[in-house]
């Protein structure tokens, strides 16, 4: 089945000039980027974003770490593309993350852990329109 998923490249993945080669590996699979963007998160934004994550200790940091710099946000499109980014992606954890993911290879520390993917359809619907207007995503010719 074909989905779309949020992918956004935090303020690490965007500081160390990692967005080309992170969406390149995207491509690659065979995924398509069907909106993007390179945004300041608002503190709206942000706490839409991560208000599962509310009352946890990290909470704060975390909505400080994503309006920390300048992301870069995509809607990714694809057959499973929700469960075939998350894979990509890897684990929370750089460290536990396997090697071949974007985390795994890239990163180190969990504060700073490159990428966001949605974890769900329901999130990915809830978490694009936080991001884009249906307008802005534009699917190829055909498919619409
Ligand atoms: P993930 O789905 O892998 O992005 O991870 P979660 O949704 O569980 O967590 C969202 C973000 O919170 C992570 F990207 C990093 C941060 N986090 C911490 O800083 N400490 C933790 O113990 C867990 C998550």
């Amino acid at each position: 089945m074909r989905e779309q998923t949020l992918l956004m490249l935090k303020p690490d993945a965007v500081a160390r000039a990692l967005t080309g080669r992170i969406l390149a590996r995207i491509e690659a699979r065979g995924l398509l980027v069907t909106a993007l963007k390179r945004i300041r998160v608002t503190a709206e934004q942000a706490q839409a974003h991560y208000r599962e994550h509310e009352g946890k200790p990290f909470h704060p940091a975390l909505l400080s770490y994503i309006r920390s710099g300048p992301v870069v946000a995509a809607v990714v499109e694809g057959p499973r593309a929700v469960e075939a980014v998350r894979a990509m992606v890897g684990a929370t954890d750089p460290l536990k993350a396997a090697p071949g993911t974007i985390r795994g290879d890239l990163g180190l520390t969990i504060e700073e852990n490159l990428v966001h993917a949605s974890d769900s359809l329901d999130s990915a619907r809830r978490e694009i329109a936080i991001y884009f207007s249906a307008a802005e995503i534009l699917p190829p010719a055909g498919e619409a």
